[in-house]
């Protein structure tokens, strides 16, 4: 039995956590919620390496799509050895951003991994020649020598397959020769609000002993506050800061005080830097 752990990257409604769903549960449902910070999801599946069928434990991180969240995008990046890069294929925007986004994430942390490209929302797009033609386009430019696919979460087109592809070039271990990033291409500005969040999830995250283990927090803690991830509001960001402080305190009582006047002092200062 093999255990490998990928990332799915890409903006933010893409269709990465309907991706992940139609892989894991066969499942497809309408209905976007934001997936915050970073989701671990498990599945076994068969892959055929080195002339046989092999068992693979996969997890696969369902990655919050906002720009913006380094700490969360990063620090998940740093475990995983393969990526999944994906876009809508209705949205131009999206597949510049793996360019000037997601790659430039991928070098920043120094990732050199099999990553295979999908372009999601297939069944909405009127001419699959097309979408296939600028889904090549890219990869020769960014020199991905991995895979490539359309894909469905709807219909279900195209992502096992893609899965597959990720976990059976893990399994052949090669390394791959790094994405070209864009040159000096600028990427939106960021809320300095993501920035903070970012930050505190963070923080939680080393104090509750790995992402893995907090994020279900996170998640949690998250929507009892209201907190929108795509576009936080500081009064949500506060009500979070003091919602984590309740875990905190049931956790390490004498480091409790601290974190939460560290946090709160990261709020205020982010408040002022840009009045909302
Ligand atoms: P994200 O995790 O990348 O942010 P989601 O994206 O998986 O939450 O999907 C965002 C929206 O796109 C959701 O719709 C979802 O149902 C839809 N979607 C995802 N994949 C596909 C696809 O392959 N085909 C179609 N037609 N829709 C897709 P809503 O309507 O809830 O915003
Ligand atoms: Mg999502």
């Amino acid at each position: 039995m093999y255990k490998i752990a990928s990332a799915l990257l890409g903006d933010a409604a893409v269709g990465k956590t309907s991706l992940v769903r139609r892989f894991v549960l066969d499942q497809f449902s309408d209905g976007y919620i934001a997936t915050v910070g970073a989701k671990p999801v498990k599945k076994n599946l068969q892959v055929q390496f080195g002339g046989h069928p092999e068992e693979v434990k996969m997890l696969v991180w369902d990655v919050v799509g906002q720009h913006g969240y380094h700490g969360v995008q990063d620090r998940v990046l740093k475990g995983v050895q393969g990526v999944i890069l994906a876009y809508d294929v209705n949205r131009a925007d999206t597949l510049e951003s793996l360019r000037t986004y997601w790659i430039r994430r991928m070098k920043e942390t120094d990732l050199r991994v099999p990553v295979v490209i999908v372009g999601n929302k297939l069944d909405l797009y009127g001419d699959r020649w097309a979408a296939l033609d600028g889904l090549k386009r890219f990869a020769r430019q960014v020199g991905l020598s991995g895979g490539h696919f359309l894909t469905s979460a709807k219909t279900g087109e195209g992502v096992e397959d893609s899965f597959v592809l990720l976990a059976a070039s893990i399994l052949g271990g090669s390394v791959p020769p790094p994405l070209a990033v864009q040159d000096g291409g600028s990427t939106k500005p960021i809320d300095p609000m993501v920035t903070v969040l970012d930050r505190v999830i963070m923080d939680f995250c080393d104090a509750y002993g790995g992402p893995e283990r907090a994020m279900f927090h996170v998640q949690r803690e998250t929507a009892r506050a209201g907190l929108d991830m795509n576009a936080p509001d500081w009064k949500a960001v506060r009500l979070f800061i003091q919602n984590i402080n309740e875990i905190d305190r049931g956790l390490r009582r004498g480091k409790a005080d601290d974190a939460y006047a560290r946090r709160l002092q990261w709020l205020w200062e982010a408040a002022n830097a840009s009045p909302r």
